[in-house]
């Protein structure tokens, strides 16, 4: 068989995660190169040629060169669309669909749990500190508890199927239940519902191969 033309850097963070699952629920075919965080991969020279920021994701599709994972997963939805997610089709549901990305990335991924990522797990390198951790717990569930009240009357965060703003709310649920951040009862049951999907079982395997057995 040939070489698959996507190929998707990154293993082992919920960042990583997030290209993946999206391939897997798509269906393309892509080769992994599970480099780690902090492991010297993202340094290497070879590495930085294509991704001067050094760091996981990363996708390459043909000459489409991406990092970040919200517009790589985004990207690859839309250059390979499938049933299995909802690929917006009218203004509103784009923008409810982006304001939904954008709070989730902007106030659980970026100000909430990696916060709490860089001041726990990585205090060597950004210093331990005990009340930034608390605090942006605390803001991570007051921010939680509103995608809970939203749920409490919907299957999806839009529209009526399975997409992008459910897939990066799942990986910071993952995330959150990591860190015992307290969650809202239905984000379990949601978060419960979206893991029996199989492509998000597939993505789990490949990106955190050490949970399941190395396999
Ligand atoms: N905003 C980026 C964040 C990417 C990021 O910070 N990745 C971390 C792992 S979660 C990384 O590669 N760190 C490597 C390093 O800092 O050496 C995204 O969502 O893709």
């Amino acid at each position: 068989m040939d070489t698959p033309r996507v190929t998707i850097w990154g293993t082992g963070t919920p960042r990583s995660f997030r290209p993946l699952w999206m391939a897997e629920e798509l269906g393309i075919r892509y080769q992994h190169k599970p480099i780690g965080p902090r492991t010297g991969e993202t340094q290497t020279p070879e590495y930085q040629q294509l991704n001067r920021k050094q760091k996981i994701p990363f996708v390459q599709d043909g000459d489409v060169k991406l990092s970040e994972s919200l517009a790589i997963c985004r990207y690859l939805r839309d250059k390979y669309p499938s049933e299995q997610v909802l690929k917006p089709q009218d203004l509103f549901t784009k923008a409810k669909e982006d304001e939904w990305c954008c709070y989730i990335y902007g106030e659980l991924d970026e100000t909430s749990l990696y916060v709490m990522r860089r001041h726990g797990d990585l205090s060597m390198i950004y210093g331990e500190s005990e009340t930034t951790v608390n605090a942006s717990r605390a803001y991570a569930e007051k921010h939680f508890e509103v995608v809970g009240q939203l749920l409490e009357a919907r299957t999806y965060l839009v529209s009526d199927q399975f997409g992008l703003a459910d897939l990066f709310l799942m990986s910071c649920i993952d995330w959150a239940n990591a860190y015992q951040v307290g969650l809202p009862d239905n984000l379990h049951n949601y978060h419960a519902h979206i893991a029996e999907r199989p492509a998000y079982m597939r993505a789990m395997k490949l990106n955190y191969p050490d949970l399941f057995g190395g396999d």
